[in-house]
């Protein structure tokens, strides 16, 4: 399979605890390449567009608020079928239901802090992207 890129963000809770470079540490042993990073501080408008497709969910309000908490690292990540296996990585969405050595069981303190995002499919992943980075940002 060629490479393929999917978007990333670890979020204010991970940011907070100062835990960026082990969840880096995990993405990259897992055979994933971070191929762009920037730390940026989130806008209720810029959040609130990234989640868009949850805006009918009775979460939503507090979602959004807890991503403009604090800063966020968005990222790039690189490799073969790199959707499926950073989902992989990740765990599961509730880190009380994820396995055993992910990000989330790892770290997460609830199903809303949760650590870190990941695209779910080909087509969400360049859209998110999109909306992070140019393309003279990312350099594989
Ligand atoms: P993500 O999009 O962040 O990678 O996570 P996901 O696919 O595993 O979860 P999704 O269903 O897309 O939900 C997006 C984020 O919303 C928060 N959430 N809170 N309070 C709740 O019941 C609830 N459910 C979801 C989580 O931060 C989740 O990652
Ligand atoms: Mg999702």
């Amino acid at each position: 399979m060629a490479l393929q890129r999917t978007f990333s963000i670890i979020k204010p809770d991970a940011t907070a605890r100062n835990i960026t470079g082990k969840i880096n540490a995990m993405i990259e042993a897992a055979g994933l390449r971070i191929v762009a990073q920037k730390r940026v501080q989130l806008t209720r408008e810029k959040a609130e567009g990234f989640y868009a497709v949850h805006k009918e969910r009775p979460f939503f309000n507090d979602l959004v608020s807890f991503m403009i908490s604090g800063p966020v690292v968005v990222q790039v990540l690189e490799g073969e079928n790199a959707i499926a296996k950073y989902r992989e990585v990740m765990g599961a969405t509730n880190p009380e239901q994820a396995d055993e050595g992910t990000i989330r069981k790892t770290f997460a303190e609830s199903i809303e802090a949760n650590s870190v995002h990941g695209s779910d499919a080909p087509e969400t992943a360049a859209e998110e992207i999109k909306y992070f980075f140019n393309d003279d940002e990312i350099v594989g």
